[in-house]
């Protein structure tokens, strides 16, 4: 089965290819920049962008939304994720966290769906925390500072982690389990 990944980001893509294909997914990129709206949450992002797309590419298709929420900062970065990483780096992220004794955060991928029937929102999130300084060469994005729950590595230190429990792969999996009945956990 082919469906399209409406997708800029080419790490995004080959990580959850990657997945899909194991089970008979193929995943074919189309690097469309569409105009995403401004919401609190992925979800609205990802339901709004099917809206418009669904005039324009033929299903089936998905688009994934994603992001760093950190509790102290109330969700900042959230689904701005791409945004404040152009704008301020990784570094200036490790600056806005100095002093910052709650260092909790976690990653949220959201997945859209568009069957040409009905939308379908396949969600995963992962905990973990905002280390105090850039570790690990990598994955892409917030990964040198992302260190998952009971673990002392980010995800740019150890990418085999990465694959077993990110929220990517938890949504994947969950869209995998819809698409083809296959739980691939
Ligand atoms: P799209 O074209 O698919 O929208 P994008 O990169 O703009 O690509 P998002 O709007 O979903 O994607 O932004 C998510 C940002 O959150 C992404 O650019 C990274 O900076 C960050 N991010 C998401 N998942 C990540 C991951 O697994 N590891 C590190 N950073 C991640």
């Amino acid at each position: 089965m082919l469906v399209k990944f409406i997708t800029t980001n080419k790490h995004k893509f080959a990580e959850a290819s990657e997945l899909c294909s194991r089970s008979g997914i193929q995943l074919s990129m189309v690097d469309l920049d569409y105009e995403e709206a401004r919401a609190d949450t992925c979800e609205q992002v990802v339901l709004s962008a099917i809206n418009i797309l669904s005039g324009e590419i033929k299903p089936p298709f998905i688009i994934e939304d994603s992001g760093l929420f950190v509790r102290s900062l109330n969700g900042f970065p959230g689904t701005y994720s791409a945004y404040v990483l152009k704008a301020i780096g990784l570094d200036g992220m490790l600056k806005l966290m100095r002093g910052n004794d709650d260092r909790s955060a976690k990653f949220v991928s959201v997945i859209g769906y568009w069957d040409g029937n009905k939308p379908c929102i396949f969600s995963g999130s992962v905990e973990g925390e905002i280390s105090s300084e850039l570790r690990g060469a990598g994955g892409f994005g917030y990964d040198p500072l992302f260190i998952p729950k009971g673990y002392k590595f980010t995800f740019a230190e150890n990418m085999s982690l990465k694959a077993k429990l990110s929220h990517r792969i938890e949504a994947f999996r969950k869209f995998i389990l819809h698409v083809k009945g296959e739980n691939v956990w």
